[in-house]
């Protein structure tokens, strides 16, 4: 939904426009579909007054205002207030408390909620909970603060020690935020390849280092499984210096060859990667985190009928030239 702020602050009746806002998004956040309707229907009515609204009577006179709606902006104009607003906040604080839980999103903060839960205990007590979510909740507190760069540079070195002592091939790039220099971020990326001219497989070194950084105490939670038969390129888990908080760590394997479309793609942000592949697609190519491809047909929905043919990704500069893009360093792509 979109707001109008310009035009509302001219109206007279600003404070009970905000006031009914206020209840819209509670009522969006909740997904109550009639009173989203009633209430936008509300809000549209008294942004058309050109007087200021003033008694129960006058409100109820306009059209798309009922009765309780009528009463709730007597309550505004005579108190300057709405008692509700403050208990449903107390519900949004709840839901949103829920949805901050690594691996719960709304919708399923808001199934726990309508169900009567409350508190942690509530849902540790009455739901079955995946792995991820009772990690979550265990390092909760610790997950909702932002990492200071310096404890990443720290980790980092970490694992780049480890990796080199298991296989000196490897290669570790701190990427996200933090290769963009932000001064905070929200969790730890990490790139780790191989130059791989002998052939030896990497992921057999990637398993040996998380081991490695198991053992040391660096990772204390996996939030995704490795092991011989399931070893993903991807490791999602949870890490900690000695004296440290629990922080959120990804670790990427990728392909030395598709090292300049990885690095683009896990140094974002997201809305930087969003154009990017915007403009290859306009071009008739496909960008993701393997490379870029020309010659792609597409079906219905946009959806490519075939892989296309490579056209770079060994190096950023590669794709950029291959794209007419100038080459931009990671923190002018802080979109
Ligand atoms: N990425 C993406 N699209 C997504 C998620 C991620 O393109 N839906 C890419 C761009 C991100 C990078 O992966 O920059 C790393 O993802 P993060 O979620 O870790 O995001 P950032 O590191 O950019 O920010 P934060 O500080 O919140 O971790
Ligand atoms: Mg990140
Ligand atoms: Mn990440």
């Amino acid at each position: 939904h979109k707001h109008t702020y310009g035009e509302d602050d001219a109206s007279p009746n600003k404070l009970i426009i905000d006031k009914l806002k206020v209840l819209l998004d509670h009522y969006l956040r909740m997904k109550d579909e009639w009173r989203i309707l009633s209430y936008r229907k509300a809000i549209a009515a008294i942004k058309r007054q050109k007087e200021p609204i003033t008694s129960y009577q006058e409100a109820i006179e306009i059209r798309g205002i009922g009765h309780r709606t009528a009463e709730k902006i007597a309550e505004i104009v005579n108190t300057g207030n709405l008692k509700r607003l403050q208990h449903f906040s107390k519900d949004d604080e709840v839901i949103k408390k829920f949805s901050d839980i690594h691996g719960v999103g709304p919708s399923i903060a808001m199934k726990w909620y309508a169900k009567g839960y409350r508190t942690f205990d509530d849902i540790i007590q009455n739901v079955k909970l995946t792995r991820a979510q009772r990690i979550g909740i265990e390092c909760y507190d610790d997950l909702q603060e932002r990492i200071p760069r310096d404890e990443i540079t720290e980790i980092s070195k970490r694992v780049e020690v480890a990796a080199c002592k298991i296989d000196p091939k490897l290669l570790c790039i701190t990427v996200g935020s933090y290769i963009r220099g932000q001064p905070t971020c929200g969790d730890i990326d990490i790139l780790i390849t191989r130059n791989d001219s002998d052939g030896k497989s990497s992921l057999d070194s990637f398993l040996k280092l998380l081991d490695a950084l198991r053992e040391q105490g660096l990772l204390t939670h996996d939030l995704t499984q490795h092991n011989e038969e399931k070893a993903s390129s991807r490791y999602l888990g949870i890490c900690k210096l000695p004296d440290g908080k629990y922080r959120r760590i990804d670790l990427f394997i990728v392909p030395f060859n598709e090292l300049g479309a990885a690095l683009l793609s896990f140094t974002g942000n997201d809305i930087f990667n969003r154009s990017m592949r915007l403009l290859a697609r306009k071009q008739k190519m496909k960008l993701n985190n393997h490379g870029l491809y020309k010659n792609i047909s597409r079906g219905r929905g946009g959806v490519s009928l075939t892989e296309g043919t490579l056209v770079a990704q060994r190096t950023e500069r590669e794709i950029f030239d291959a794209l007419g893009v100038p080459w931009r360093p990671p923190n002018e792509r802080n979109c």
